[in-house]
């Protein structure tokens, strides 16, 4: 029995402010989850990656990864992991943080491509990869493969990649490319729970233990894997420590039935709650959080043109194709190098564009430089 996790995003902060109570949700869901495998008595915890939210984390977030893997270690239960970008420094040569359960004695790095026999498990895995590094992903993966095809027993491949038959068109990898006859795909990445068929075994993405963005769901957990068959079974176990949240879109007329509605309801833990006002006047914005906030977490109230109807998703879905595809176009052109644009568009742009990892844009440049793959 394998205990299945990933996407923990330990140290997650809020843009500018410290939002404690939110930082808080990611370490009690990582504590509910030591919890659940200690208690189904799992033989030994896969955590696929992104285990920190920041290579840079708050020491509370490495606290309490040490105390939950001590647990797991103390009730006599292995911890094997990979790493995500998150917990990737982009100083080359630097040991990120979660290398510290190994010199620790209660963790094992699976992320390296050497097999490890953990409890008669063969278990194999590879560190995130960047868009960049495809051709050398490519490479370990194939060499994965052929080490596998001689063997016997029971094996365990480790990833944090995202797989276009599940994520969609912008992801790094696609089914055909990740190696067969492994029992068990244990993947990370994708923040959402998913189980597929694939190469006469089992491949699944647990998500994330604690939701990160507005647009994945509330319901987060992590897998209980069986192994002692033919096919693997997945047994999905819900974490309850999850902080509920609410995205609403209401028109004016709507807005004051609404507020005395929504802090009439009673909550265990103060949802999240992200409200959109339809309305040309001018709203007082300031007070209609002040009602809200006793009761929820208010992420955000905003004030939208009732003209402008909500685009369906699939419209947006398709826009954002559309701007994506000419941003390559004319990154190519000025560019005129595939990975050198891939690292522009896909590493450096999100950096630059995130408050929070800006400062982290000039050491990927660096990493870059020095990987020597722009030549
Ligand atoms: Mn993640």
């Amino acid at each position: 029995m394998i205990g299945h996790m990933s996407d923990t995003h330990l140290g997650w902060y809020h843009t500018g402010e410290r939002l404690v109570e939110r930082e808080e949700d990611y370490y009690n869901a990582f504590r509910e989850a030591v919890e659940v495998f200690i208690r189904e008595r799992v033989d030994l915890v896969i955590h696929s990656g992104d285990i920190l939210d920041t290579p840079r984390p708050y020491g509370t977030a490495v606290a309490v990864l040490i105390e939950g893997v001590r647990r797991l270690s103390e009730n006599g239960i292995p911890f094997l992991f990979t790493l995500g970008e998150h917990d990737i420094p982009y100083i080359a040569g630097v040991t990120p943080y979660p290398m510290i359960l190994e010199r620790l004695g209660i963790g094992t790095y699976v992320g390296d491509g050497k097999p490890r026999e953990v409890k008669g498990l063969r278990v194999v895995g590879l560190h995130k990869h960047k868009r960049y590094e495809h051709r050398l992903l490519q490479e370990k993966l194939e060499k994965i493969g052929e080490e596998q095809r001689t063997r016997g027993g029971k094996s365990v491949l480790v990833l944090h990649q995202g797989l276009r038959e599940i994520a969609g068109p912008g992801a790094e990898l696609s089914l055909a490319e990740l190696p067969e006859g492994f029992h068990y795909y244990a993947m990370g990445h994708h923040h959402g729970y998913k189980v597929v068929d694939h190469g006469g075994g089992i491949l699944s993405y647990p998500g994330p233990t604690h939701w990160v963005d507005v647009d994945e769901s509330d319901e987060c957990g992590v897998s209980i894997v069986d192994l002692s068959g033919d096919v693997p079974v997945v047994h999905r176990e819900r974490l309850t420590s999850v902080r509920p949240k609410l995205r609403l879109r209401v028109t004016g007329r709507e807005l004051r039935e609404t507020i005395e509605r929504l802090i009439q309801k009673e909550h265990k833990v103060k949802p999240c709650l992200w409200l959109e006002v339809e309305e040309e006047g001018k709203l007082d914005l300031l007070s209609i959080e002040d009602k809200l906030k006793e009761r929820y977490i208010v992420q955000e109230i905003r004030q939208v043109s009732p003209r402008v109807p909500e685009p369906s998703a699939s419209d947006l879905a398709e826009t954002t194709l559309e701007v994506k595809e000419k941003l390559r176009r004319l990154a190519m052109e000025v560019l005129g190098h595939e990975r050198n644009t891939a690292f522009a568009l896909d590493e450096l742009l999100p950096l630059l564009t995130d408050p929070k990892r800006g400062g982290e844009a000039a050491e990927a440049v660096w990493r870059y430089y020095l990987s020597g793959e722009w030549k």
